[in-house]
Parts: structure tokens; sequence; C-alpha cells
């Protein structure tokens, strides 16, 4: 066993910094985690995780190889963490607190009770044949039944793919598929924000190209009539209830997967994230403490979905490996009206809130009586998460929601990263706080900031901004550790450009404290609300319409969605442009991809910009998007600049 015994205080000084340390004694130990990471991990791993067997070495990682292994040869299980570990300390602890779409459906699931259900879930895909490997989507509306799912999975060693109930059915179908699902987990339907989703009616659509699932296991949400196949569908509850509470817990080994989801990237292809056991558990748990300052008592309130990455996260698997009481929300921030963040708040006495930049400024739009009427005094951290925060957002959320008591976290991470990278800490960066800014590494994280030709670039350098590409020169054990069935793939996305490093894709600034500000994208990815969506996937929608013969999309700046689409559209000879057509070609996106994935604008162009050797020139496309028609940068390449004048005409008067 690789033991140090250098630094025998320094772990148990992070677990408890957030309520001592100072500033400076966060700069000690995150350079501490820094140069002796293997240390700092290695005792990490053991004191805060349940290990069947101890792993026998730190990690194995190796970023120009495309080799990333955290705690090898050790045996766990995620549930086991998350759950039994707290039993009986915690069994009439409220583990999850569900409220419904509307404020009149709340339930509170005990850990003894998360126990059982989860249990029973488990031997239900038992009793079909799901046994550890196995791939399950799990397509539902967020009820405490989706987390049972998830967790009823990583009991049995099944790898979960959750698929955000917003997607449609062809791209539920090309997730299934590419996981090779063998079954799904859904609903009837969904209800949210008062709409309601055909959860099942979509499932049955999607899987009729997937002849690999066998069994459908369907809870009852809202208890309408949906088409029902007895071959292959079954009731949840029923067969739930014909299971034991008691299922023993799967042993798993460190690097086994323990979920894939997919993520939009630069193609039109989504890209299975796969996350593995042990790293991304500790890296969850640990992240979930310290950022959120979690204490005993608290009610942590994550308002995103499951089928994203932050509902994983910090729902499910840190909250529950920290004991914690985990709020989980059906609906949406406006409904049905613009105060029910504030509203749950003082129902629950939540202590910590976190949400979007794109929530925070939909609800800050409306009048400041929706916040001000309830007691939020029990907050202690706002957290932010998905986008870049305006400074205005931002002020919002501190003053007015946190009357300038609470510590805001403005955390960046990715699907990719597992858990939050970067992140100002409660109480110790209280007043280093900067509007905008996401700040400071947290530990064990050395992220650089790179220029094209892959320089790092740092405040000494000279230059007095220090802005460019943002990338991580070291491994952690919450990172992705390939793409479901194709690592090349994973190697080429992510460490191929600049070898030695973890690229992002996103761009930022570094101050002269050590502060980093997050910019936004630098590839073609466009995050709309804080959703992740391809350009090419779009693109890829739009060509599907007979009248489209080229495509091009792009995001601008939106007040509220942070960003918005434009789709610059060539049609096929003998088309004309109409509202109809308009209409047909937004639908596309909706209809190939989901309701979220609108697109804002449709420019119909004669012709796109492109070079000569015919690369369309996307730089330009986006300028004239932003309305930034002048400064376009070197048009010296382009095949017909006169192109440009036209676009920027008809974008003038769109
Ligand atoms: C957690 C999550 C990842 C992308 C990422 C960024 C953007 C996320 C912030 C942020 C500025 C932030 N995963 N992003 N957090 N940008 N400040 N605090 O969102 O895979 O869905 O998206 O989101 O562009 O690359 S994600």
């Amino acid at each position: 066993m690789a033991t140090n015994k250098k630094n025998p205080t320094l772990i148990t000084t992070v677990g408890t910094m957030a309520a001592t340390a100072a500033v400076a004694e966060y700069q000690d130990h995150y350079q501490k985690t820094l140069y002796d990471s293997d240390y700092f991990w290695d005792q990490t791993a053991r004191q805060e995780l349940r290990w069947y067997s101890l792993f026998h070495r730190v990690q194995d990682c190796d970023l120009h190889a495309g080799r990333i292994a955290w705690f090898l040869g050790g045996k766990l299980n995620v549930t086991d963490n998350c759950i039994d570990r707290h039993l009986p300390e915690r069994a009439n602890q409220v583990a999850i607190l569900w409220e419904g779409d509307t404020p009149d459906q709340i339930r509170k699931i005990t850990y003894l009770e998360l126990h059982q259900e989860v249990s029973r879930l488990a031997n239900v895909l038992k009793s079909y044949e799901i046994k550890k490997g196995d791939r399950v989507a799990i397509y539902m509306p967020m009820v405490p039944e989706a987390a049972f799912a998830m967790l009823a999975c990583a009991r049995i060693g099944a790898v979960h793919s959750v698929v955000f109930a917003g997607f449609s059915a062809e791209s539920l179908r090309d997730r299934i598929c590419d996981a090779k699902c063998t079954a799904v987990i859904t609903a009837d339907e969904a209800i949210r924000g008062g709409k309601t989703i055909p959860l099942k009616r979509i499932t049955d659509e999607a899987i009729m190209a997937c002849p690999l699932v066998k069994t459908i296991f369907i809870v009852k949400r809202t208890g309408n009539k949906i088409p029902f196949y007895p071959e292959r569908n079954v009731w949840l509850d029923e067969e739930m209830k014909k299971q034991m509470p008691y299922c023993p817990a799967e042993v798993m080994d460190s690097e086994d997967p323990l979920f894939l989801l997919y993520t939009s990237g630069s193609t039109g292809k989504p890209k299975g994230v796969t996350h593995t056991t042990a790293g991304y558990l500790l890296y969850t748990k640990l992240t979930h403490r310290l950022v959120f300052d979690h204490q005993e008592g608290d009610i942590f309130g994550c308002m995103a979905d499951i089928g994203w990455i932050t509902g994983h996260s910090y729902i499910i698997y840190g909250p529950l490996a920290n004991g914690a009481t985990t709020f989980m929300f059906e609906g949406i921030p406006i409904h049905p009206h613009p105060g029910r963040y504030w509203e749950m708040v003082e129902r629950h006495k939540m202590t910590q809130i976190y949400t979007s930049p794109t929530a925070i400024r939909t609800i800050a739009r409306e009048s400041i009586d929706y916040v001000k009427k309830y007691d939020r005094s029990t907050l202690r951290v706002l957290g932010t998460v998905g986008e870049p925060i305006n400074e205005e957002a931002w002020k919002w959320y501190y003053e007015v929601v946190g009357e300038k008591r609470c510590d805001i976290v403005d955390t960046w991470w990715q699907t990719e990263t597992g858990g939050i990278m970067i992140t100002p800490l409660p109480k110790i960066h209280s007043k280093m706080l900067k509007p905008g800014w996401a700040s400071y590494p947290f530990f064990g994280i050395r992220p650089v900031v790179l220029n094209e030709k892959g320089e790092e670039l740092n405040s000494k350098s000279g230059s007095e901004k220090v802005e460019g590409l943002l990338a991580i020169k070291n491994c952690w054990p919450g990172m992705a550790r390939t793409i479901y069935g194709d690592h090349q793939r994973f190697y080429n996305s992510y460490l191929a450009a600049y070898p030695g490093y973890y690229l992002t894709g996103d761009g930022c600034r570094l101050d002269e404290e050590g502060r980093y500000r997050i910019t936004g994208r630098v590839d073609d990815v466009i995050n709309v609300s804080g959703h992740r969506l391809g350009t090419a996937e779009v693109e890829n929608a739009l060509s599907t319409h007979p009248a489209c013969a080229e495509s091009a999309v792009v995001g601008y700046p939106h007040e509220i969605k942070g960003q918005a689409t434009l789709a610059y559209v060539v049609l096929k000879e003998g088309y004309e442009s109409n509202g109809d057509l308009l209409g047909e070609l937004r639908n596309e996106a909706r209809h190939h991809i989901g309701a979220f994935a609108t697109i804002d604008k449709i420019l119909i162009a004669k012709a796109l910009p492109k070079t000569r050797s015919g690369k369309i020139m996307r730089r330009v496309l986006r300028k004239i998007a932003s309305a930034e028609y002048h400064d376009l940068g070197d048009l010296s390449t382009l095949a017909d600049p006169s192109v440009v004048e036209q676009l920027i005409h008809q974008h003038k008067i769109l």
C-alpha cells in the first residue's frame, strides 16, 4: 500500500476546514493536494468510503496514453456507501424529500425506506435477468422512483443510462441503441409545469428500432391510459410488491462502470460519457460536502433534473454518500408561480439551493415580492451551475435571495469531470467573491490556461489579460474514463489536441489572484439554458427537411437563456421561404432532438460563407448572429466574400 506519513493532519483538516480555515490555509492545503496528490487521494479514499476490500494502488493514470484508473483493486458498492452505511443511525432521517409539480404533493423517503425500495427494485431487475454489467436506460420524470431506479442498478452492478425526459423518441432510440440497453425504466407520463409528456408512448416509438430491449418497466405517475404490451411491459409497482425489501449489494471493482450519460459534443453523435465506481463516488462525496458546506441536519436543494450530470452528482450520489437529506423537485421554477423555489425553501427549511443562471434570470424578471414573501433565513449557500452567470444575475442572487448573508458558489464543471472543479468555497472565499468568476480550483485539481499553440499562460507571463483555453493538467478520481464503446473518440475529444492535458472545450480568463472566469464554449457546442447542444445535432435535424440543402447553426447571446440558436439555412432549388416552411424547419429540432432544442431564429441564406477548400467559416456566422458586424477578421480565404455582406443585410432585418 502506497502510504506516506508526511502529512498526517492534512485530510482531517480539509474535512473540517470549511468551518475554520482562512484563505492562506486553503492555499496551503490546495498546494499539498497537488504535489502529494497520491497521498491526498489515498487518505481521502480510505476515510470517506466504505470498502469491502481496500485498493492496492491509488492511481494509474497517463493522460498521454489515455489511461485513467483510480483505487486499483478496491472493492465496494456505491449503494452500500449511499444507503447501508447510514443504517441504523439514519434509519428515520429523510433521505429523499420530494415535491411534485404542484406544491400539494410531498413525499418523504427515509434512509430505511430508501434501503427497502431500492432493494425491491433491484430484486425486480434481477428477476428479469438483469445482471452486473448490463445497461439499463432510465427515461423518467423527476419522481423518487427515478432515484430508486438509478440506485437499484448500482446495487446489482447494472450500468444506468439516464436519458432526460425532454428528449425525443429518436434521441432516446439513439442512446438506447448505442449503449445496447436491454431494459428501459420509464413512466406512463411525466408532468412538468402542468404539461404532460407521454413517456411510455415515446419509449414504444424509440424501442421499435432497439431489438435488444427485452423489458420496459413502467412507473405509474399520472395513471392515464397508456399502450401496454404484456409480452414485454411490466408495471413496476406491482413487481416491487412481489419482492423482498432486501437485496445484497453486488461487490464491484473500483473501476467497474457505474453509469453512462450521453452528452453533446462537436459532432452530431452524442457521447456516452462513462463514469466508474470508486473515483466518481469519492469525488462527488467530497465536493458536495466541501463546496456546499454540508452540515448535519441540512436540507440540500439541488434543482437540477436527474437527466443531467448535476442531478446524478448532486441530487443522488454526493448527498446520499454524505448521509444528507436531498431534495428532489419535479417541477419548474415558475409553476404555479414565480416564487416556487422560495416557497419550498421556507416550507422545508432548506439550507442550500443549487440552480442554473437561466433559472435565476427567469425568476429575477418577476417582482421581488415573490422572493421577499418567503422566509429564506435557513439558507447558507447559494450555488449556480451550467453556464456562465452574468454580473446582474449574480448580484440579484446574492443581494435579493441571500440578503448578502449567504455564500455564492459559482461552480464550473462538466459531465466529463464528474463533479465540481472550479468554485469558491463557502466561508473560506466569502470575502473574495467576484461576480461571474467561478474562482478557485478544488483540491487536487490543476487547471491551466493554454493558448492555441498549447503554451501555458499565467499571470506572470507578462500579458495583462490571461485568456485562452481551459485545460486540466492532472487526473482526478471523478473524471470520465472513456466514451462508451469508443475509447479512441474519448482520446481524440479530450486528450489528443494538447498531449498531457485534459481539454475542457471552454474558454477562460485568469486574474492576478488566481481566479478563473469561464467565458463559454470554444467548440461547436452551444449552451442553451445550461443544456449542452451540439450545433451538428441541430444541423442533422434540419437536413432531414426536404427543403434544406445546407445549414449552419450557431449560438448568440440571449438575455435569459444565456445563449440562443440561429440557423442559417440554404434552401434547395424550387423552395421558397414562408411562414409555414420556417415553422416546419423549427419543428425539426424539436422532433429529432427534443423540446428543449429550440431554434430561436432562422435566416434563409442564398449561400454560406465558405473558404476555397469548402469549409464553412463559422466564426463569421457567430459574429453576424451576435450582431457584431464589424470586426469579422480575415475574410481573404473566402471563396466569395460578397456572401458576408448579404448575410449581414439579412440579419439586420431579421
Ligand atoms: C455541470 C454541467 C458543461 C458545460 C461547460 C461550460 C458550462 C458549466 C459553468 C459553465 C460557466 C459555470 N455539465 N458551464 N458550469 N460555464 N460557469 N459555472 O453543466 O456537461 O452539461 O455542461 O457547461 O461550458 O463546458 S454539462
